[in-house]
């Protein structure tokens, strides 16, 4: 009775598209391959209160191999290597660094670590983007999966390479 239970909630959940009690604002991004490479991916960002749930996954990727994931200034994928979505988001004008520890632009996200077969599946919070309001509205801005990893010292990129895939995050 208590699984069926959940399994309804569950339905109307999807059914409605929403539930007033357990979700805020939802933004994704959908990346696509940058010019003459093969990564691409499907992210989600639910924001709760002051916490941004981030999921996804991402193929296509050097295997057993880390690298730089990050939401860059412009949600602007045109130039077709990924150099048109600018710096890494920074509205906090801070330097570049390491999510979760001490400061780092708002942008710097975990790198990405690929499995044997290329596949780096995405699950972490961030307490420091928002979704949809605020100076640190991630909705509109690029997403961007690098070939190398992120050394979360050097400034202002952490040295993580040419763009492999390319998004334009967008509200939900
Ligand atoms: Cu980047
Ligand atoms: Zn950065």
């Amino acid at each position: 009775m208590k699984l069926l239970n959940i399994a309804l909630i569950a339905t109307a959940c999807a059914t409605l598209g929403a539930c007033a009690s357990m979700s805020g604002p939802i933004a994704t991004a959908n990346l696509q391959p940058t010019k003459g490479n093969t990564t691409s991916g499907a992210v989600r960002f639910a924001q709760s209160g002051s916490v941004v749930q981030v999921t996804g996954e991402i193929r296509g990727l050097k295997p057993n191999a880390e690298h730089g994931f990050h939401v860059h200034d412009k949600g602007d994928c045109s130039s077709g290597d990924g150099m048109s979505t600018g710096g890494h988001f920074n509205p906090s004008a801070t330097p570049h660094g390491q999510h979760g520890m001490g400061s780092h632009h708002v942008g710097d996200l975990p790198s990405l670590k690929a499995d044997a077969n290329g596949v780096a599946t995405i699950n972490f919070s961030a307490t420091t983007m928002t979704i949809g309001s605020g100076a640190a509205d991630i909705v509109g801005r690029g997403l961007i999966v690098h070939r190398d990893p992120d050394d979360f010292k050097t400034q202002p990129t952490g040295n993580s390479g040419p763009r492999l895939a390319c998004a334009v995050i967008s509200g939900v």
